[in-house]
């Protein structure tokens, strides 16, 4: 779970992943954050739950910085990104994860699309999405709706095994490139999504869509 300026909502995040029945293996990075979510992280998260693995950078790094630096402390067998807000429900992690689980996937994301009730807030964030899932079925030949969902998961070894280059939202554009790259077919499968507007947090802007598109092309090309 990468974490900035989060201290509305992590408490919360935390007790729901903690209370999703898998055996589930937390691992908090707190990237600099300015607001109280260090504090809350120490005082109250860390003692309530002494087995989550609580990690801090000393200066802000970006979201798959944060990611880096927690993966090699990832002992599970499956590894999923957790955001720190409150857009995800965590027991969508039962049914995202089960193909991994059963053998029958290797890298599984969750779409908004694929459920009953889509709900986007911005309609230019769900623009730019489809823009990005049309890119990556285009040039990397997969068959996905939902690029930047928030719920990736994955089978350990395959993303421990990825060398990510970029530090911010690069991320999942990033890594859709080079898994697609390896070779493998990613299966979407329905998420919840409850989304959040920027006056409540939200970090990702216009730029970050066409960084992801950029980023989708150069791996296209080049390694
Ligand atoms: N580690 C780290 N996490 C960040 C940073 N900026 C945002 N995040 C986290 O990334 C997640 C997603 O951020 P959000 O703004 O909701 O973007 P979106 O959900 O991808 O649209 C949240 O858990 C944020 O706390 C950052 O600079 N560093
Ligand atoms: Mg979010």
């Amino acid at each position: 779970m990468p974490v900035y300026n989060e201290s509305a909502t992590i408490r919360e995040i935390v007790r729901k992943v903690m209370q999703v029945p898998l055996n589930i293996e937390l691992i908090i990075v707190d990237d600099a954050s300015t607001d109280e979510t260090g504090e809350i992280l120490k005082t109250e998260i860390q003692v309530k739950y002494p087995d989550i693995i609580l990690l801090s950078h000393p200066v802000n790094k970006g979201k798959a910085a944060a990611i880096k630096t927690a993966i090699p402390y990832c002992t599970g067998g499956i590894i999923t990104i957790q955001d720190g807000d409150l857009e995800t429900e965590p027991n969508d992690l039962i049914h995202l994860t089960e193909p991994i689980r059963r053998g029958e996937a290797s890298v599984v994301y969750g779409s908004r699309y694929l459920n009953t009730h889509e709900s986007h807030l911005y309609r230019s964030y769900q623009l730019g999405g489809r823009v990005l899932s049309w890119s990556v079925n285009l040039l990397y030949g997969q068959h996905i709706t939902d690029e930047p969902a928030c719920y990736k998961v994955f089978k350990a070894d395959i993303l421990k095994s990825i060398k990510l280059d970029y530090d911010r939202f690069e991320f999942c554009p990033e890594v859709t490139a080079k898994v697609s790259k390896m070779g493998y077919k990613i299966k979407e499968l329905p998420m919840n999504y409850y989304p959040r507007s920027f006056a409540e947090g939200k970090k990702l802007n216009w730029l970050d869509g066409l960084k992801a598109l950029w980023v989708l092309i150069r791996y296209r090309f080049t390694d």
